[in-house]
C-alpha cells in the first residue's frame, strides 16, 4: 500500500509488531495541546515507562518532517511538548500537515488510523473527543467518534470529560455500533470523576474478558473500535459537582472569547487547569497512567490469546 512510504516506525516498535509482542499506541495531542509544559513531556515519558513495566512496547504517534512517526524519541517528545508551534492533527488535517512537512500532534482519531496502518490494536489516551454541549445547534461532534465507528483499534480512556454532553456522546456511540465497556464498575466514568451519573452500557472486570470481546468483535467482521472506560483512581478523583462549576465557567469563557472549531477542546482543557490551580492536571496525569497500565494488560492478553 502507498501509505507505507509515509510511515516511520521506530525499530523497537517495528520489531515488536513483527514478533507479535504487545504494543500500545499513544497520542500526542494530549502532549502538545492537552497539558502544559514541562508536565506534558514528563507525563508522556512516564506513561511510556508504565506501558513497558506492564509488558508492552509504547508507540507514541506524531507527524514530523513529512513522516508519520510511530514511536518517538525523547528529543521528539520534547519538541512536541515545548515548541508551541505544533499542529493539532485530526483526520482532515493529515494530508496538509504531512505534505507540508509541518510538525503535528495527532488526536484520538488520527492516532487510531495511524495505529491501524502500523498494525497496532490497542490505543491509550486520557479522554476521547465527543458530542459537545449544544451540538444540536453547532453540530460540533468530534471526528474521534466517527473514526471509532470504522477503525479496528480499541481505545482505553477514563470515560468522557463533562466539557462534552456525555448523554449525547453515549447515544452517538450506540448509534454507530461502538461497544462501551466500563472496567470494574457499573457507572460510566467522567474523566476527573469516577461517575458521570450515566450507567455504563457494559461492565467487565478483567483485561482478559476485554481482549476476548475485542477478538470476538473483529473475528465477526464487526469493524470499528471499542471504548474501554477506566475510572480514575479514587484517591485523586474530583467530584462531579466541583468540576461542573469550573467547566461551566470554561464553557462561558469559550463563548465570550469566540473560540471556534478545533480550538474549542484545547481551550477548555487549558482553562480548566488554570481555574483549578493545577489540581485538575494532577488528576489528568494520574488517570492517563492508570489507563496505560490497563491498556498494556489488554494488549498483552490480546497477544497471549492468539
Ligand atoms: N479530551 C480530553 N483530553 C484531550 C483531548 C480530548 O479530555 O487531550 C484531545 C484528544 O486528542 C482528542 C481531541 O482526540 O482532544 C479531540 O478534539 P476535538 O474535540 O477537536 O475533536
Ligand atoms: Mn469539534
Amino acid at each position: 500500500m502507498d501509505f507505507k512510504k509515509y510511515l516511520n516506525i521506530h525499530p523497537e516498535v517495528e520489531n515488536a509488531i513483527t514478533e507479535k509482542k504487545p504494543v500500545v499506541a499513544l497520542e500526542s495531542t494530549i502532549i502538545a495541546h492537552g497539558m502544559p509544559y514541562p508536565k506534558n513531556v514528563q507525563t508522556a515519558m512516564e506513561v511510556e515507562d508504565i506501558v513497558r513495566k506492564n509488558g508492552a512496547i509504547p508507540a507514541t504517534i506524531a507527524i514530523l518532517n513529512g513522516k508519520i512517526c510511530v514511536g518517538l524519541n525523547k528529543e521528539q517528545l520534547e519538541m512536541l511538548g515545548n515548541s508551541g508551534d505544533v499542529w493539532k492533527v485530526s483526520l482532515r488535517d493529515m494530508p496538509y500537515v504531512v505534505s507540508k512537512n509541518l510538525p503535528g500532534a495527532t488526536t484520538v482519531a488520527a492516532t487510531m488510523r495511524i495505529a491501524a496502518m502500523a498494525g497496532i490494536k490497542i490505543f491509550v489516551t486520557g479522554g476521547i473527543g465527543g458530542v459537545h454541549r449544544g451540538a444540536e445547534k453547532t453540530m460540533d461532534i468530534s471526528a474521534d467518534l466517527i473514526e471509532m465507528s470504522r477503525t479496528n483499534v480499541a481505545v482505553v480512556s477514563a470515560g468522557v470529560k463533562s466539557i462534552l454532553d456525555i448523554g449525547l456522546t453515549l447515544e452517538f456511540l450506540e448509534t454507530h455500533g461502538i461497544p462501551v465497556i466500563t472496567y470494574s464498575q457499573d457507572g460510566f466514568p467522567a474523566f476527573y470523576s469516577r461517575n458521570s451519573g450515566f450507567r455504563s452500557p457494559l461492565r467487565v472486570n478483567t483485561a482478559n474478558e476485554i481482549s476476548n470481546i475485542l477478538n470476538t468483535k473483529w473475528e465477526l467482521g464487526l469493524d470499528g473500535s471499542v471504548l474501554i472506560a477506566n475510572p480514575i483512581p479514587e484517591n485523586i478523583e474530583v467530584p462531579k459537582e466541583i468540576m461542573e462549576v469550573y467547566i461551566k465557567q470554561a464553557l462561558k469563557d469559550a463563548i465570550d472569547q469566540n473560540i471556534e472549531g478545533k480550538e474549542i477542546t484545547p481551550f477548555l482543557l487549558k482553562s480548566i487547569v488554570n481555574k483549578t490551580g493545577g489540581d485538575s492536571l494532577k488528576s489528568n496525569i494520574a488517570l492517563v497512567k492508570n489507563n496505560a497500565e490497563l491498556g498494556a494488560k489488554i494488549a498483552k492478553s490480546l497477544i497471549d490469546s492468539q
